[in-house]
């Protein structure tokens, strides 16, 4: 049978409403018991008369009744239904689940004697029979009951009452004040540590705070308490927003399928966000840590208390709260090294996705399986369009971030309480900054990534007229693409390098403008000195590419002295690429430009960011004939290259670094970058130094550094040396192996060989959800290894084997395939084979089938 999609055009308001939910849940690994009393009452915006239809997937039913009556309800392939109502009544059934037989990890399951829940998006129906949709409000009050040798039971909201079951069992009832959406239910049960905490709230309330962990890693929390209490006070401070429960946990678990979940009150994380100490985790996790706690904390406000009305709305909650979390870790590290980071990102992982099969627009219109769409696109393009928007209601305001917060504000005044649209969300934005976004709208429901092509048409003197054209190409959704508004950040910058004046058509002489282009060609006239450099779409002011027909000294001039930190990246870039695309010309200039940078290092964070090249994958994604082999014998070519070149400042400051009592976290970043350059340079010289760094350093990050750099030479045994010294020391900490087992498939020489192996060994677990995406999931964003003719089959049987047991991961790792369009014919044949095997797969879930359905159709 044809699977059919959802549509967003099908959503209808609900027929029923239930207000109250009460929930007495028996905990058991293998049978839990779920009484459920539910008060439905007919929703006048609905469609009378109808039969009550309730979600459920996988569950036993024990009993039903309505009104204290039993009742036989009629079994459906997707819940149940009961007879239609036209006055308030109460439904109580009692179902049964297994959690231990809950490999898929959405619903309810039972992992190392810890339960947990996964709801979202549609992880409640696994638990109970309920209407599982997000524009469902209802206050839930939860008792939980378990052995007294499970001493936490945790909930939403306020705990009001707790005690004896019976001889042997205790429960905590938890009652959650604030009607809400299903898939923000959240249950956890089992022995932890705990560490506690208070935030005492702008109006002077007191919050408990308390994160709970396994057993022994207590002391590695500290950080994300920390992180939370900043991110509640930014909140405060920059949204105005301030926490409204009284208290706020944080549960830290091994098995998890994402990176955590917002559900009210009770957030659970995956450990790997949440612990952190120097000596077991790396300086990548510290910042991860912050931003991942601040990330679930902001969704109290985008996404909990004001949530969305359906999951075609997803981008409202998930791109507003990337945009915040951004700002957050901005405002707490560097701006100009996180928006880099930011735009790494979003070009590595996004473009590709807007540029392949599986682009989607930010609001897509229909779906197979929702679980797939938590994207690159729907978070981080979805963050960009928020940027945007900020951008052009601050534009003219006198005060900068006047027109966006006062549009925030409206939002939440307007919203609280309620399931809402992406609609009342650009609405606000309108009124709060009195501007009209109608045709800016076209970025929710166009996909691909636009490119501005920039021209000069004409100079005279200081008078220059510039003509910018918009393309996009077609994408699944949309053939002729309608234009988008484009914001253009710009600016000047002469050879001398500093900073020009300049005037756009009459308008006032200024440093830098915002310009908003709308129409497909638009022309600008702007006085400026004769020689100066243009500096387009500084920040990436828009989720778009651009070209402009700079000369090479005009890269040169932006790369050392644009005054944004974005522009200055993406020159470095273009610089490298240009050098990794032409390893036959020796790029002079660009050494002597890193030379002076090593030798003058002002910024180290920011320095380890110009100096990191271009993934293969964003270097291929141009190439005509996927000349996969020259390109990454080219971008190896190039440390090469440097690391001889500039072997003396690179080791002198690697020396420097490593004697430095107290390095900050861009400076471990710098030596570590350093030391890749060198070790690939000459690894008879230097791996010898990458293992005294692996064997002398206490702190993670460097450890994690020098196996970073050794991977480079995975061909030589000065690797193997390393893989056997972080083994002996850190193979009882579960994170810790999960890096053992991604850093070894990394190899350019060895990835496929070790992957294969590694999934025998024994702490490979395809049960663990972080085990399975270290070792295959790292694997297959190794492009040299994985563009082999064997591993493709060999992934199409690994994500078979997952897919039995957890589909939603095995679909994610499936978009490894996405590559399939740039691909030589004969590799072609070869992804178009291993896709067929998946498809032609005797029993093959939804999830996985969509991805690579739709890969393989185009
Ligand atoms: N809102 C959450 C997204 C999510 C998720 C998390 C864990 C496991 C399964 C999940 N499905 C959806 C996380 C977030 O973006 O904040
Ligand atoms: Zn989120």
């Amino acid at each position: 049978m044809p699977i059919l999609p959802t549509r967003q055009i099908d959503w209808c308001p609900l027929d029923y409403l239930i207000p109250a939910a009460e929930w007495i849940v028996l905990l058991d690994p293998t049978n839990t018991q779920v009484r459920s009393k539910l008060t439905i009452t007919p929703n006048p915006d609905g469609v009378s008369n109808q039969p009550i239809r309730l979600n459920g997937v996988g569950l036993i039913l024990e009993s039903c009744k309505m009104d204290g009556r039993p009742v036989e309800p009629i079994i459906t392939p997707t819940g149940i239904e009961l007879p239609p109502t036209r006055k308030p009544i109460d439904i109580e059934l009692v179902t049964r689940c297994n959690p231990t037989a809950n490999t898929a990890l959405e619903g309810l399951y039972w992992v190392d004697g810890v339960y947990c829940t996964q709801n979202e998006p549609e992880g409640l129906r696994r638990i109970s029979y309920f209407i599982d949709r997000p524009d469902q409000l209802t206050r839930f009050t939860i008792t939980l009951v378990a052995p007294k040798s499970c001493p936490y039971l945790l909930a939403n909201g306020n705990q009001v009452a707790k005690g004896e079951w019976d001889d042997t069992s205790h429960f905590v009832t938890w009652e959650d004040p604030f009607p809400k959406p299903s898939y923000l239910v959240a249950m956890v049960a089992g022995h932890f540590d705990c560490i506690q905490d208070e935030f005492t709230t702008r109006s002077g309330r007191t919050v408990q705070l308390e994160i709970y962990t396994d057993l022994g890693t207590a002391n590695r929390c500290w950080h994300a308490m920390n992180s939370l209490k900043r991110a509640m006070k930014w909140d405060e401070t920059v949204y105005q927003r301030e926490y409204d429960l009284e208290r706020f946990m944080i549960v830290a678990t091994q098995t998890f399928n994402m990176g955590a979940m917002e559900n009210t009150g009770l957030n659970i994380f995956n450990a790997a966000y949440v612990h952190y100490d120097v000596d077991t985790a790396t300086d990548t996790d510290y910042l991860n840590v912050e931003r991942v706690i601040a990330h679930e904390y902001f969704h109290h406000w985008t996404g909990n208390r004001v949530t969305c009305r359906d999951w075609f709305q997803l981008t409202l909650k998930e791109g507003l709260t990337v945009y915040r979390d951004q700002s957050f870790s901005g405002d707490m590290n560097s701006n100009a090294v996180q928006r880099i980071a930011d735009v790494v990102q979003l070009v590595e992982r996004q473009f590709e996705e807007d540029a392949g099969p599986m682009a989607h627009p930010i609001q897509p219109a229909s779906y197979i399986e929702i679980n797939n769409f938590y994207t690159a696109t729907v978070y981080e393009k979805g963050a960009e369009i928020i940027r945007m928007m900020a951008l052009l209601a601050d534009a003219n305001t006198p005060k900068i971030g006047a027109g966006f917060m006062n549009g925030v504000q409206i939002y939440f005044n307007r919203h609280t309480g309620q399931a809402v649209t992406t609609e009342s969300w650009i609405r606000a934005i309108e009124d709060g900054a009195g501007i009209d976004l109608s045709q800016f709208r076209r970025w929710y429901h166009q996909a691909g990534t636009p490119h501005l092509s920039i021209q000069r048409l004409h100079s005279d003197a200081d008078q220059h007229t510039y003509q910018l054209i918009q393309t996009c190409r077609d994408t699944p959704e949309t053939v002729s693409k309608q234009p988008f508004v484009i914001p253009v950040l710009l600016g000047f910058v002469s050879h001398q390098g500093h900073a020009l004046p300049f005037r756009v058509g009459d308008g006032p002489e200024c440093m830098e403008q915002l310009i908003s282009i709308q129409d497909e060609q638009t022309i600008l006239s702007i006085t400026v000195e004769p020689e100066a450099v243009p500096s387009w779409c500084r920040t990436l002011s828009a989720p778009i590419t651009w070209s402009y027909p700079y000369t090479q000294a005009d890269y040169h001039c932006l790369m050392k002295s644009d005054s944004d930190p974005v522009n200055r990246y993406m020159a470095t870039t273009h610089l490298v690429t240009q050098a990794i695309n032409n390893p036959h010309i020796q790029p002079t200039d660009l050494l002597n430009t890193i030379d002076y940078w090593v030798t003058n290092p002002h910024d180290p964070a920011l320095l380890a960011q110009l100096l990191t090249p271009p993934s293969l994958s964003r270097l291929m994604r141009d190439r005509l004939q996927f000349p996969l082999e020259a390109v990454a014998a080219g971008r190896r070519q190039w440390l090469q290259t440097v690391g001889e070149g500039l072997r003396a400042s690179f080791s002198d400051l690697y020396q420097r670094l490593r004697q430095k009592e107290g390095m900050t976290l861009g400076e471990r970043q710098l030596l570590n970058r350093l030391l890749v350059f060198l070790v690939v340079a000459d690894p008879e010289q230097y791996a010898p130094w990458a293992i005294s760094q692996l064997l002398d350093s206490k702190r993670m990050s460097l450890q994690m550094g020098a196996m970073g750099a050794l991977v480079h030479v995975d061909h030589l045994p000065c690797f193997d040396e390393g893989i056997s010294i972080f083994y002996d020391r850190w193979q009882h900490e579960p994170l810790l192996m999960n890096k053992w087992f991604s850093i070894q498939v990394a190899g350019e020489s060895s990835g496929f060989s070790r992957a294969q192996k590694l999934i025998q060994h024994p702490q490979f677990d395809w049960l663990n959800p972080n085990r399975s995406r270290s070792v295959v999931g790292s694997f297959s964003q190794n492009w040299v290894q994985f563009h082999t003719s064997d591993a493709y089959q060999w992934m199409a049987t690994q994500l078979l084997e997952l897919d039995s047991k957890n589909p939603l991961l095995a679909a994610r790792l499936g978009t490894c395939f996405q590559a399939y369009p740039l691909l030589n014919h004969e590799r072609q044949e070869g992804m178009a084979g291993a896709m067929t095997t998946i498809l032609s797969a005797q029993s093959l879930s939804n999830n996985l089938y969509e991805v690579v359905s739709k890969i393989k159709n185009g």
